[in-house]
């Protein structure tokens, strides 16, 4: 058996970070050609790097919460079975990694890591100790370093393809606490479906994915409480 898990911000909403398109969300004071897309950070690299600074700053004091915890039991529990148990994820708070999820696929980047806006030098140095925009450190280009984030406009790493391919051979995907609005990472929640009649568990406060055949189940409610749950009833069968 395959399972894919597709995760979004709703999973880390409970941790205390708010989410993108909620009326408290993130971008609220924020336009976001301003602070996410390649044009917003050479327009004005300091808005964009104070943004994200904070950003950080709120997410390295932030905890897994039960859902993420109970994930790590799945995976333990699957490779008990000889499952095969992917994690996906848009986020970049790296939470999941932080309750001990493991090889998880990271679609958006992650805000630990920086690369160069011009040469594409990367590091996983902590630059979020300076409070101004770095010049950068191959120190052979004038470029400035920026979070190794995809933002808006941007490829996202091939690691898509991978995440695509397990989800076209996946018979079950847990859908957690993402709108499933930007693309090509969205694909993940549905192609499996298409492909393999995958089952898909959708775990969010309110439908998204308009999946209307038999092989789709939603569970309402908190992440930190559905998602255990779930894990719970697949574990006893
Ligand atoms: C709970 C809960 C609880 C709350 N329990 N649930 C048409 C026009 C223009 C562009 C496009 C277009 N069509 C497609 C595109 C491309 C674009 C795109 O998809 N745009 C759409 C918005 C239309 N995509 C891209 O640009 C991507 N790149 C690309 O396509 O490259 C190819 C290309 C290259 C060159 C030219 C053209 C094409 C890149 C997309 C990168 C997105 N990056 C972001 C920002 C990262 C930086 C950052 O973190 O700041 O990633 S966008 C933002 O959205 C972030 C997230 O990962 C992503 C997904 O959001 P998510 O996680 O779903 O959050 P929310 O807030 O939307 O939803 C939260 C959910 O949780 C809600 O459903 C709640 O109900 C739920 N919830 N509490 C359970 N307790
Ligand atoms: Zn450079």
């Amino acid at each position: 058996m395959n399972i894919v898990i597709f995760t979004g911000a709703g999973i880390s909403a409970e941790s205390g970070i708010p989410t993108f398109r909620t009326n408290n969300g993130l971008w609220e004071n924020h336009n976001i050609e301003d602070v996410c897309t390649l044009n917003g950070f050479n327009r004005n690299p300091t808005l964009v790097w104070n943004f994200y600074r904070d950003r950080y700053l709120n997410y390295s004091k932030a905890l897994p919460n039960n859902a993420h915890y109970a994930i790590t039991e799945l995976q333990k529990y699957c490779k008990t079975k000889n499952i095969n148990c992917s994690i996906v994820t848009q986020n970049v708070d790296g939470l999941h990694q932080k309750a001990g999820n493991e090889d998880v696929i990271e679609l958006h980047g992650s805000i630990t890591k920086f690369k160069c806006n011009e040469c594409g030098e990367k590091t996983d140095k902590n630059l979020w100790e300076s409070n101004k925009v770095l010049s950068c450190i191959s120190q052979k280009c004038s470029g400035l370093m920026r979070p190794d984030i995809v933002w808006f406009g941007e490829m996202l790493p091939p690691s898509i393809d991978t995440a695509l391919e397990l989800s076209k051979k996946a018979d079950k995907i847990l859908v957690i606490g993402t709108s499933a609005q930007v693309y090509p990472a969205a694909e993940i929640a549905t192609l499996g479906n298409q492909y393999n009649n995958a089952i898909v568990y959708e775990f969010n406060l309110k439908p998204y994915l308009s999946l209307f055949n038999e092989y789709y189940e939603f569970w309402k409610g908190s992440a930190s409480k559905t998602v255990p749950k779930f894990v719970d009833e697949f574990m006893k069968v």
